[in-house]
């Protein structure tokens, strides 16, 4: 075969491969015909009740936070841009090109002798998390660099090796704690300068012992991290697609269980582990392994059935990749507010968790463009956060005005696309019995009249209800729309079936 087209098969299979691993967060799940037995799959229900769990429904809204030794370059060093030369900001550890300093990684990893956050507060992040609605964080405990932010014993690459010393991990969590925000912890498998780690898979008897003794370490860490912050509510981990992690099923499988033993109620999401097929997120019947689906990574499901059911969390960066801190984002799109507000009422309409990502800098200081954006969101909420926070999907027919959100017998439609004739018409089963009786702006408490419009199409199963916007009502941002549901005087005429 000509080697031009070796190269073009490579390429397709690779993009087959790719769109076929990547077909759960592309479209909805495809679940085998057959189930078969798998000895390592879910450890727990696909749908737990617990109290734990109906909170992490409830949050509608959450903040990530990536900081660590990538804080200090902000992916940039010496006034030359790691941009295109490092994946993300947070992954600057891997720069390479012609553009990389020279000793680049000597460089990185000699950065924790110079961490010192003298302006980090834990209190002022927590305050402003507070401020922006957010219900729960998400910290890095340690990302793929390895260097922990806390005082681990299993390693002396850690925060108590640096000018500062302290624990930020539990500055972080008890700050957070204090203002009724619940944390979970970001923890990275792979780590990048650890001697005993492999990507690869296992195959000599001197990389076997090597691997062990890494898994060994996870384990004591996570352990180390329960013990030590008792009051955090899960793991968010990451880092676990190598097949060195894949190959180890059965470790993780076992130490899922000791995780859980150890702290009733801890939510884990479903990128921890995977069967003894290799299958991640989803084992080989399609069932999810852990309590959420943690692929929505920078990446929002389209449909409610994609879901398939499972709790969801989606997490999204400001700008278009980079977790880490990035001091220069000139150049690039970064996400508005109305962005964000998009995305966060696409999230909590179908029932998941939107988790904005902020990346402090060397400094402990939020990039100024995050203030901004923590600000005006937290405005927003202030006014509209009840169609946010303990809300499910509704289950009516979808508008094109924006998004429906539901607590019992309280609908909320949160408009994005006002229509121009300024009647908001919503579609209800002409079966139901909770229909709109009363509705009002949540901006200003204004009343809103209600008329039913009974359309009358053919074969239709919906009626249908206008509510009358003001035309003096102006805003420039989305507005909500709270409405009461129940059993309004309606009357539907019976027509005569089309004849067609
Ligand atoms: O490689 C990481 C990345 O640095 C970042 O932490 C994100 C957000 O969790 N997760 C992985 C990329 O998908």
């Amino acid at each position: 075969m000509r080697r031009t087209s070796k190269l073009i098969l490579l390429g397709l299979t690779g993009l087959l491969m790719n769109s076929t691993a990547n077909a759960q967060w592309t479209g909805p799940k495809t679940k085998p015909k057959e189930r078969i037995e798998v000895k390592y799959g879910p450890i727990t229900p696909k749908h737990r009740t617990d109290e734990a769990m109906e909170a992490f429904r409830n949050y509608g809204l959450g903040q990530f936070i990536h900081w660590g030794l990538y804080a200090i370059p902000g992916n940039e060093w010496e006034g030359v841009s790691a941009r295109g030369g490092a994946a993300a900001s947070e992954w600057i550890r891997t720069w390479s090109g012609p553009n990389a300093p020279k000793n680049w990684k000597e460089i990185y990893d000699n950065l924790y002798k110079q961490f010192n956050p003298t302006a980090f507060s834990a209190k002022k992040w927590a305050k402003q998390a507070k401020d922006m609605g957010a219900k729960y964080m998400i910290f890095t405990t340690k990302h793929h660099d390895g260097y922990a932010l806390w005082p681990t014993k299993y390693s002396s690459y850690n925060i108590s090796n640096s000018p500062y010393k302290k624990d930020i991990v539990k500055e972080v969590v008890d700050s957070y704690n204090a203002e009724g925000i619940d944390v979970y912890l970001y923890f990275s498998i792979l780590e990048w300068n650890n001697p005993d780690y492999l990507s690869k898979a296992p195959e000599t008897e001197e990389e076997k012992k090597r691997y062990n003794r890494f898994l060994q370490y996870t384990k004591n860490q996570l352990l180390e991290l329960l013990q030590n912050y008792p009051t955090i509510k899960g793991f968010w981990f990451d880092g676990t697609w190598d097949k060195s992690w894949v190959q180890a099923y059965e470790f993780t499988y076992n130490l899922e269980k000791e995780l859980r033993e150890k702290h009733p109620g801890l939510i884990i999401g479903s990128r921890f582990r995977n069967d003894e097929h290799g299958k991640r997120h989803f084992d080989s019947n399609g069932d999810i392994l852990g309590d959420y689906e943690q692929g929505w990574e920078r990446k929002l499901p389209q449909e409610y059935e994609w879901l398939d059911g499972n709790d969801w969390d989606a997490v999204m960066t400001i700008p278009p990749n980079g977790w880490g801190y990035m001091k220069d984002w000139s150049g690039i799109y970064t996400k508005t507010t109305d962005d964000i507000l998009d995305m966060l009422m696409h999230t909590v309409s179908l029932n998941g968790n939107f988790v904005l990502n902020f990346g402090p800098d060397g400094k402990g200081l939020m990039h100024p463009g995050e203030d901004k954006i923590a600000k005006e969101l937290g405005d927003w909420m202030k006014v509209n956060g009840e169609a946010v926070q303990g809300v499910r999907h509704a289950d009516l027919p979808k508008t094109k005005m924006g998004y429906l959100t539901q607590k019992d017998s309280t609908l909320y439609l949160t408009v994005f696309n006002r229509p121009v004739n300024n009647l908001a018409r919503l579609a209800f089963p002409k079966k139901s019995t909770a229909l709109p009786i009363s509705a009002k702006l949540l901006l200003n408490n204004k009343e809103l009249t209600i008329k039913h419009a009974d359309i009358g199409l053919d074969l239709d199963k919906n009626t249908y209800f206008d509510i009358v916007l003001p035309k003096d009502f102006q805003t420039d941002r989305a507005f909500v729309i709270k409405i009461k549901l129940g059993q309004p005087k309606i009357k539907s005429d019976k027509l005569m079936d089309a004849k067609m």
